[in-house]
């Protein structure tokens, strides 16, 4: 079977295509990392949820736990904070990567220097306005490496996508980066979300392929 690939190694069942699914064969390409494809100009669709119908109006993104100043942004709020934007790849654990995207809205340092993490802050649960979690090191979320975005390419993120607002965390596997965000609740433990529940990895570094928990 040309351009399938069956991943033998002890412990893991699963497959990984290595082709689009156009058909078109790509080769591997440079800064592609193990096991995955390049998806081209495809971006799939992946939610373990129906699209929310939520609205910019009624978007909020709140940083609560353990940070000195607890706050909620609105909208307007949220947009008065200074401009930032990702270019560079995405990973998907189901196999793809997307090269060269942009993501236009707000580093989330701007969000975390508001609120102040307290010094037993190390972990943090995203959680998306419908209930989808994911946990993160606070690590992966500082020092310019994550961002609420609401802009795809110079366009307003659709909502399958995870408009009005999502969080991006473009070093980690996708499935961290939450579509619909709500907020964060900084903790001073790990705490799975909701895939890392279901027997994926706790941090999900692609360079390192972590994508089960004991890879
Ligand atoms: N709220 C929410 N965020 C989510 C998900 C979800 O089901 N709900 N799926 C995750 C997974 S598994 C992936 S791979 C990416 C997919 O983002 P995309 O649909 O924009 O490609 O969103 C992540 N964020
Ligand atoms: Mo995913």
């Amino acid at each position: 079977m040309d351009g399938v690939h069956i991943d033998d190694t002890p412990g893991h069942h699963r497959m990984n295509i290595t082709r689009g699914f156009t058909g078109r064969p790509r080769a591997a390409r440079e800064g592609l990392p193990p096991g995955q494809y390049d998806a081209g100009d495809d971006w799939p669709v992946l939610s373990a949820e129906v699209t929310p119908d939520l609205s910019a109006a009624d978007w909020t993104f709140r940083v609560g736990g353990l940070v000195t100043a607890p706050r909620t942004w609105s909208w307007e709020e949220a947009h008065r904070l200074p401009a930032a934007a990702y270019e560079g790849d995405i990973h998907c654990v189901t196999g793809w990567s997307k090269f060269g995207v942009r993501f236009g809205g707000v580093s989330l340092d701007a969000f975390l220097d508001a609120a102040g993490p307290l010094p037993s802050a190390t972990h943090a649960v995203a959680h998306a306005h419908t209930g989808y979690t994911a946990n993160l090191p606070l690590a992966d979320l500082t020092g310019g490496r994550a961002w609420i975005v609401w802009e795809y390419g110079g366009r307003p993120l659709t909502p399958e996508h995870g408009g009005p607002a999502r969080l991006v965390v473009p070093h980690l596997y996708f499935w961290k980066s939450v579509k619909w965000i709500a907020g964060l609740e900084l903790l001073d433990h790990d705490e799975p979300g909701f895939w890392e529940r279901n027997g994926y990895h706790a941090r999900g570094n692609p360079w390192q392929e972590q994508r089960y928990s004991g890879d």
